[in-house]
């Protein structure tokens, strides 16, 4: 019989202190050039930031996008943090960042976050960030099909250990929708022996359907999940975006709808031999894919991704998980595209996390089973981490 412990300190201890996998996210190596964002101008202009700056300000996007870099992030600071309170989860994010790294979160202006990211340097800033992050390893999205990065990948630059690859397929599956199966095949064994990637994705439409007479339902079938197969790699599905609802506002403009997810029951039974990492944008497709998750042990839930990355989202859909599935699920990536964004993501989820998981063990103690430091320990390490190891058959 374990010794009775107090159960929220002990679950708040063992998430603070589990370094976690962040397995989707946008960021890249320092190795990969320029392709990776970080500093105050790029934390302030991102896209979930600009769309809320046309909800406060006269500015059309038109005109925004004339802007420098700097004074789109001088613009939003002034209209979203000093006009109005930031209160959404995306401002209040750069609000925590700021804090983190001992930055005036009431500033007048970004003088002072200018010179502190413009003084930095890299290498030291992203090993700062991880730590307190407390992120071991992110997985990047990797796009072979864009010219800046092949570049960098053809040029023999090697990620730094702590930034695995995801080869991602959107552009592959759209731009080569009239080549063959096998020409596809050769370009991915191409880049997976290139990559080493953990996994591929891609993301994929709110009308998605499998099988269907789709360029992607053909070019899945004939190329992708065979070579997932052969390199024994999940693939990662992520449906369910509704793409440029608003084009004026670049990549800010797209939506979300509810997906048929009975082609995801059709590629995990057509496909036992594949798994599946799968992730959804709508909160309405999260209850059926936690029930299909509960029919295929090829499925792996992931993430509570994008437009459902807000506390109070990611609470329902995390307890309806750990509900049907116990902890056997991932639940959640950052998606960062700025490197100091790891900071408030993952202090979100810590936050949202713990009470979650604590009442879970309430209940548990309640109904006759009290558990031990051991227990939350080896729950914790499974869902932040060996989840996606275990899936992906690597070590991160
Ligand atoms: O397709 C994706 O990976 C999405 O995460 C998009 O990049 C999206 O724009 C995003 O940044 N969501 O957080
Ligand atoms: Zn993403």
């Amino acid at each position: 019989m374990p010794l009775m412990i107090d159960i929220a300190a002990v679950v708040e201890d063992v998430i603070a202190s589990t370094p976690v996998i962040d397995i989707h996210t946008h960021l890249f190596a320092p190795e990969l050039g320029a392709l990776g964002l970080w500093g105050i101008d790029n934390l302030l202009t991102y896209h979930y930031l600009e769309a809320e700056l046309f909800r406060s300000c006269s500015i059309n996007p038109r005109q925004y996008w004339e802007l420098e870099k700097s004074a789109q992030s001088d613009l939003i600071w002034k209209t979203l943090f000093i006009e109005n309170t930031p209160v959404s989860e995306a401002t209040r994010g750069v609000i925590s960042v700021l804090n983190a790294l001992g930055l005036d979160t009431h500033a007048e202006s970004l003088k002072e976050a200018r010179e502190f990211f413009n003084q930095m340097n890299l290498a030291d800033h992203v090993t700062n960030v991880l730590r307190i992050a407390g992120v071991s390893s992110v997985v990047m999205t990797n796009d072979p099909l864009d010219p800046n990065e092949a570049a960098e990948w053809n040029a023999g630059h090697e990620p730094d250990a702590r930034f695995h690859a995801a080869l991602r397929l959107d552009r592959i599956l759209t731009d080569m929708s009239g080549s063959t199966g096998a020409a596809v095949r050769e370009l991915l064994d191409t880049w997976v022996a290139r990559m080493k990637p953990f996994y591929m994705a891609v993301s994929l439409l709110d009308s998605f359907k499998f099988p269907s007479e789709e360029p992607a339902s053909r070019l899945l079938t004939e190329a992708v999940l065979p070579a997932c197969r052969d390199w024994n790699i999940p693939l990662a599905l992520m449906i369910g975006v509704r793409r440029q609802v608003n084009p004026a506002l670049r990549l800010a403009g797209d939506g979300v709808g509810r997906a048929d997810l009975r082609s995801v029951e059709v590629l995990c039974s057509r496909f036992p031999e594949n798994r599946f990492l799968v992730t959804v944008l709508s909160r309405e497709n999260q209850h059926e894919l936690c029930v299909y998750a509960r029919k295929f042990s090829n499925l792996m839930p992931f993430g509570c991704w994008w437009f459902l990355n807000n506390p109070s989202i990611v609470e329902e859909i995390t307890r309806e998980r750990l509900e049907l599935l116990g902890t056997t699920f991932i639940p959640q990536h950052s998606d960062a595209r700025i490197l100091e964004q790891l900071i408030y993501k993952w202090r979100n989820t810590r936050r949202t996390l713990a009470p979650i998981l604590t009442r879970s063990y309430e209940l548990l103690a309640q109904d006759g089973r009290q558990v031990s430091r051991e227990d939350i320990e080896r729950d914790v390490r499974r869902m932040l981490r060996s989840n996606f190891e275990q899936f992906t058959n690597r070590v991160a």
